[in-house]
């Protein structure tokens, strides 16, 4: 039995669309909470998380969109994921796009760091979000928290203070890539990020991808943050996301992920991020996302006494 504890996260503003801030409500009208008390789990609702007021930030880079708002988001979550990680309980934050691990992930870096315990991030994505203000095509903040997490130069100031701990890139393990901007691809090469494409999939399969990392994880005795964003998955069956990527992991291969992930017991906080159910098709992707927070969480066909067939 785990102590889960559920906080909306109603942000949109790293993103390049609008309705992500739909996405606490998705998920509590898709029935989350429910789906894990019955699987024995204790579920607390905290409600939804509010930005912290911010005045403009500095920067050189104008081309960053809504960087008042997500600095005020980042310094919210931050705090909020550092309180989390200090009690007995394991956080799910329910975004909101993929802007809020700024917060989160520094956050629990950061509560690690002063534990002395290494923190692991599972990034399970279709873009690696490793831009830095000077790299990033767009502008939009959603494409750069990991860059950010791990300390990369040139970010304003998003939280308010140096940040605490960095993330080691080396810990940091990202599956389902597709999309990467060329100069992204060479941070993230020359950053030492465990980074896995889809190719590493057809050619390997996720398990001997992930099983790697978890051991090394379980070795070290490490924490673990998973964040999943929506279009990791195949956008024929997750379509409410606002940058769809064709080629993504099938229902059977993220399922796989959620269930090795249970049956390590290493997760101790995850994202759900991206979901905009704005685009979605009758609930579908809400319910997806659900079904995936639920194998993660011990739901099973059967009972594995043994691994070997
Ligand atoms: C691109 C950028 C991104 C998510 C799109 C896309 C980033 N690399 N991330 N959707 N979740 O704009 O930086
Ligand atoms: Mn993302
Ligand atoms: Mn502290
Ligand atoms: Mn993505």
């Amino acid at each position: 039995m785990t102590n889960i504890h559920l906080l909306g996260v109603p942000m949109e503003e790293g993103a390049g669309r609008r309705g992500c801030i739909m996405g606490p409500a998705a998920y509590r009208t898709a029935g989350l909470a429910e789906e894990l008390a019955a699987l024995g789990h204790s579920v607390t609702d905290l409600g939804d998380a509010q930005p912290e007021a911010t005045g403009p930030i500095e920067t050189e880079y104008t081309h960053l969109k809504f960087l008042p708002e997500v600095a005020g988001w980042t310094r919210s979550l931050h705090a909020h994921a550092h309180a989390l990680s200090q009690q007995d309980v394991l956080p799910i934050y329910m975004g909101g796009d993929h802007a809020l691990a700024l917060g989160t992930v520094t956050g629990h870096v950061a509560a690690a760091a002063e534990l002395g315990r290494p923190q692991y991030v599972l990034w399970l994505d279709a873009h690696s979000d490793f831009n830095t203000p000077a790299s990033s095509p767009s502008g939009n903040i959603h494409g750069m928290p990991m860059a950010f997490a791990c300390g990369l130069g040139g970010f304003p100031d998003l939280l308010g203070k140096p940040l605490p701990a960095k993330l080691d890139p080396t810990k940091l393990c990202m599956i389902g890539l597709r999309s990467v901007d060329r100069e992204e691809r060479d941070l993230l090469q020359s950053s030492g990020v465990q980074a896995h494409d889809m190719r590493a999939i057809d050619e390997h399969g996720v398990a001997r991808i992930l099983r790697p990392f978890l051991d090394e994880v379980a070795q070290s005795n490490g924490l673990l943050h998973v964040s999943l964003d929506v279009d990791f998955i195949e956008p024929d069956i997750a379509p409410a996301v606002g940058t769809t990527v064709p080629g993504g992991a099938t229902f059977r291969e993220a399922h796989l992920i959620m269930e090795m992930l249970h049956d390590t017991g290493l997760v101790t906080s995850l994202d759900l991020v991206e979901l905009n159910p704005f685009l979605d098709e009758r609930g579908r992707t809400a319910r997806l996302m659900v079904d995936l927070t639920a194998s993660l969480f011990g739901r099973r066909v059967l009972d594995r006494f043994t691994t070997s067939y």
